[in-house]
């Protein structure tokens, strides 16, 4: 078999880097190990940056995102027993949308599969070699090999991509806590996002829809989940929300919940002969500023123009580029996922004199003009440039 771009994994970074370079005549092949239902069912993100939409917006895939996507342009640090609402777009210009990533995985898998796109389900990547470049999947109990000109490692963390590459630099930091996530049936009890900073620990209300709510609690890093009853789950959510105006919590049917652990990794450089990381196999975030899902996408929208030039003109210049163009942005959304988890969660091991500081941070956000613009500009996102 052969291809101009092999890419391994079918999640929001392979599915939309096949779908930009279908749009510029380039070939691909998108070889995803789970099957369809598993892809397009896994709860995951749900905030998407200005620039995100925009790509979406502009590629062709935003129909549905415009229609059922929720635009905020707004949302509010609580803690003290008060809200202090962040007015995002009057600080910056910019807005973010609620639309959680199994709808984009949905609309990039049915646009793929109508523009004929070659999309294999149950199709495991065992092997690749970056420099032939070729890669080996096992699917329907075969063994077999796709040559190419490039491979697209949008493999996620645990993927095979980064493997392959030699005398890989990495970064990281693990966290003290992660967070029990929900998803349940009761109309949200905000209309913004809610990130709030309490005694008994980080919560954070976000959404899905008029009538489907998200929400998150921090917990232990080895947190059983079957110790938390829907009761329970409830209880300590309407304790973190808790304000002096007796602002009140819905509560409904949890459909779904899980722990996600809280990281911070970049792996350096992005690239390895013809080879290409992008999203979760190159870098992962804590989830607190929501740039998880946003980074994947900025990184396939660079690599997608990189390999547009190279096959329109020949030039590798881009494709010269590409690691340190995505590591600019990478280390930002870094710095500020790390900054907006150490702002709002509570570390068991920090001292008293930590936790006045992180209170006066807290305060100072929430009275600074200056100091809510930043969180806002990065929050947005920065322009894709
Ligand atoms: P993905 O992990 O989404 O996709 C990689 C794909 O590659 C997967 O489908 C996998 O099955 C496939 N694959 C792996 N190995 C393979 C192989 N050998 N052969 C073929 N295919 C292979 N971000 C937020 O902003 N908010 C959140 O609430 C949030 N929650 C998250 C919860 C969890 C549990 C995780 C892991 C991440 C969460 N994130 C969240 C971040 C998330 O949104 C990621 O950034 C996003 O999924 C990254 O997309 P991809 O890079 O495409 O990787
Ligand atoms: C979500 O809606 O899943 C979400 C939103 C904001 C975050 C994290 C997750 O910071």
């Amino acid at each position: 078999m052969r291809t101009q771009v092999a890419i391994i994994g079918g999640g929001p970074a392979g599915l939309l880097l096949s779908h930009l370079l279908h749009l510029q005549g380039v070939d691909s092949v998108v070889l995803e190990s789970r099957d369809r239902d598993y892809v397009e069912h896994r709860q995951r993100a749900g905030m998407l940056e200005q620039g995100t939409t925009d790509v979406l917006r502009d590629s062709g895939v935003g129909d549905r995102l415009d229609r059922e996507g929720l635009v905020h342009h707004g949302l509010e640090l609580r803690f003290g027993g008060a809200g202090h609402r962040i007015p995002m777009t009057d600080l910056t210009g910019r807005a973010v949308t609620v639309y959680a990533q199994t709808e984009i995985v949905k609309d990039l898998v049915a646009r793929r599969l109508a523009d004929g796109g070659d999309v294999r389900f149950e199709a495991e990547v065992v092997d690749l070699d970056a420099s032939a470049p070729s890669v080996t999947f096992r699917s329907g109990g075969e063994t077999r090999t796709l040559d190419c000109d490039y491979i697209a490692g949008c493999d996620g963390f645990h993927g095979v991509g980064r493997t392959a590459v030699p005398g890989l630099r990495t970064y990281s930091r693990e966290y003290p806590f992660a967070w029990l996530g929900i998803l349940a049936d009761v109309p949200p009890s905000t209309d913004e996002l809610i990130y709030a900073h309490h005694d008994r620990g980080f919560a954070l209300h976000s959404l899905r829809s008029p009538t489907v709510s998200r929400l998150y609690l921090q917990v232990s890093p080895d947190e059983d989940i079957a110790a938390w009853s829907d009761a329970r789950i409830w209880d300590e959510l309407a304790a973190r929300f808790t304000t002096d105006d007796g602002w009140t919590l819905r509560e409904g049917p949890i459909t779904d919940r899980s722990i996600t652990p809280m990281r911070s990794f970049v792996a350096e450089p992005m690239r390895h002969d013809r080879l290409f990381l992008a999203g979760d196999a190159a870098h992962i975030v804590p989830p607190t500023g929501a740039k998880g899902l946003n980074l994947a996408v900025s990184d396939v929208t660079i690599l997608a123009r990189a390999l547009t030039e190279r096959y329109a003109t020949g030039s590798e210049t881009l494709l010269d580029g590409y690691s340190d163009a995505c590591l600019r942005r990478v280390w930002r959304a870094e710095h500020f996922s790390y900054w907006m988890t150490t702002l709002l969660h509570v570390d068991p091991a920090a001292t008293a004199f930590e936790r006045r500081l992180q209170r006066s941070n807290l305060e100072y956000v929430a009275t600074s003009k200056a100091a809510a613009t930043s969180l806002a500009e990065n929050y947005v996102g920065l322009p894709l440039t």
